[in-house]
């Protein structure tokens, strides 16, 4: 038996300490700790409820706009606010825009490493690469000259002795199984998403300003003005800038990003019975089709699944049903550390009881992460595109079975593949593809508009603070690129009195609940086979593959912080 820690983990936004006991090459027990406090819910308290969003936006740069969105959402929910349709337009196409971009940046940049291997493409032929390439896209650039050249960019990279940004990686790792002209195939494309992605956000500065953190929202729709006759809005130029960036974004994930990952995880069909977790799926739904709320005009529909049953239709969201422990987080309930609290009774204050350096395991039987524990009715939830994925398969969305049919028939798995590692990083490919098909349609309802005169964007009906009730509470969601998230506000006298977060890697990368159960990543990573305890490539894999982001998550670190990039064994 040994017990390893891996902190930080890298290639995530934030900061997750893991700990495994390891047995016979296979993980038996496994605890997930965020290492940062932020305290974002504290600072909002007092302000505007108005103001919010533009806080609340920054408690993450990676799902930039997310947390902006399910703020004007909370408050909205409050005052009993509707929103002009032009506004569920934006919001709808700024939305998706981060989803495609940010599932390809995780896809690429934080989780192909975990497969691919940058040392083993110097040996690859570049003929043979380009033959590889051409059978399975018609992409333009897969020529043997482009992937020399690729080659020859590593090399120096690899002469130089400075790896950058393919340093800490644990090349050469028996568990790499790709062929060299596979992994060159994936670098080059690696490097190529990182141009297409600095495009496909254009979206978020035409419509917002800037990325991150498109400047755009309001309590009551949006504030960029759409008018095709004016050179000051969202007019004919820019919907059509917009629709060419949707239509690049379709060829690249359909020509590139779908092809690449259908062929790498051809070599890995063993991870398809890895990393399960928990077995159950949350979606609050996302994507309003109309004005109408109901879960059928939901692009992404709301749902839960418990115990991976995905025959029958999903059973209905009710937000009251969650709760967030903090029996083993590092904060302190003024009831008491057992009982969960509902978001509108949330508390945040900090108690922190951790390792202290040079090094300290973490106390498990005690509080052991910055995290607190959602629960849905009690139960730990996944979240995120697999979640999403299996509650459209299992409410019967023609498009979502298409696809993961397909898909499945493909790499000649049966539907149970879906609940692994390779199925979580497959459904963010499924539903990456899906919402670029959507998200065109988005872009063409909104000059659909305003073709019929329709320009509106504000709803300014309830702005005076004179017109709201003395009291309010209110709840705002939305599906972020990892799953379910959740602003809870009160409002008193036109004032924050509280305001809670429950954020998609909180519920996925929670510590254990008041009852012991593990949390998602804990759960997932049970039996993940190790094969050498000081290179833990696998538990990375799995841990990946949920695309963790601990800045959303606990919404400075530790100024005592625990020591950073280390693996510890003890045997
Ligand atoms: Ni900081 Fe986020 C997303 C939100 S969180 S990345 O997606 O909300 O886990
Ligand atoms: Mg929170």
């Amino acid at each position: 038996m040994a017990k390893i820690a891996i902190d930080p983990v890298t290639r995530i936004e934030g900061h997750l300490r893991l700990e495994a006991q390891v047995e016979n090459g296979r993980v038996v027990d496994a605890w997930s700790s965020s290492t940062m406090f932020r305290g974002m819910e504290l600072i909002l308290r007092g302000r505007d409820p108005r103001d919010a969003w533009v806080f609340a936006q920054r408690i993450c740069g990676v799902c930039t706009t997310v947390h902006a969105l399910a703020s004007v959402r909370a408050v909205e929910d409050a005052l009993g606010i509707q929103i002009p349709d032009n506004a569920r337009l934006l919001r709808n196409i700024i939305a998706s825009t981060l989803d495609i971009q940010d599932h390809v940046v995780h896809f690429y940049h934080l989780h192909a490493l975990d497969w691919v291997d940058i040392v083993s493409a110097l040996k690859a032929d570049p003929a043979k690469t380009a033959e590889l390439a051409q059978s399975i896209s018609d992409w333009p650039k897969s020529t043997a000259g482009y992937f020399k050249a690729t080659q020859e960019r590593i090399q120096r990279f690899v002469d130089s002795g400075q790896l950058g940004i393919f340093a800490n990686a644990y090349w050469g790792h028996p568990a790499y199984q790709l062929p060299a002209e596979a992994n060159l195939m994936a670098v080059a494309h690696y490097l190529e998403a990182l141009d297409w992605q600095r495009e496909m956000v254009k979206i978020h500065a035409i419509i917002g300003g800037k990325n991150p953190h498109p400047q755009t929202f309001l309590v009551g729709g949006m504030a960029s003005p759409v008018d095709p006759n004016t050179q000051k809005a969202i007019n004919t130029g820019r919907i059509a800038q917009m629709r060419a960036l949707a239509q690049q974004a379709l060829e690249f994930v359909s020509k590139v990003y779908i092809p690449d990952l259908l062929a790498i995880a051809s070599f890995y069909k063993d991870w398809a019975g890895i990393g399960g977790g928990v077995g159950n799926y949350m979606s609050y739904g996302e994507y309003p089709l109309s004005g109408d709320k109901s879960a059928a005009s939901m692009w992404a529909p709301p749902g839960v699944i418990l115990n991976k049953a995905v025959g029958s239709p999903p059973a209905a969201v009710d937000q009251a049903k969650v709760a967030e422990y903090v029996t083993h987080s590092w904060y302190s309930y003024a009831s008491g550390d057992e009982a969960g609290l509902h978001p509108w009774k949330g508390e945040t204050e900090p108690n922190y009881t951790g390792p202290k350096p040079p090094f300290d395991w973490l106390t498990t039987e005690g509080k052991y992460s910055w995290l607190k524990t959602p629960r849905y009715d009690d139960a730990p939830m996944e979240v995120g595109p697999l979640a999403r994925t299996l509650i459209a398969y299992a409410a019967g969305r023609p498009r979502t079975v298409e696809v993961v049919n397909s898909v499945l028939g493909q790499l000649g798995v049966g539907a149970e593949a879906l609940f692994s590692t390779l199925g979580r990083t497959g459904a963010r490919g499924i539903e990456t593809l899906l919402m670029c098909e959507q998200l065109l349609g988005w872009i063409e309802e909104l000059s659909a508009n305003m073709g019929r005169g329709d320009l509106a964007i504000h709803n300014s009906e309830k702005w005076n603070p004179a017109s709201w009730p003395k009291e309010a509470e209110g709840w705002g969601y939305t599906e972020a690129p990892r799953g379910a998230l959740g602003h809870w506000v009160r409002i008193v006298d036109g004032k924050i009195a509280n305001y809670q977060c429950v954020v998609p890697t909180t519920w996925n990368g929670s510590p254990r609940d008041a009852k012991g159960v593990r949390g998602p990543y804990e759960s997932s990573l049970i039996d993940t086979p190790v094969a050498d305890l000081e290179q833990p490539l696998e538990i990375l894999r799995t841990v990946h593959s949920f695309d963790p982001c601990m800045a959303c998550s606990v919404h400075v670190v530790n100024s005592r912080g625990v020591e950073v990039n280390r693996i510890v064994v003890t045997k």
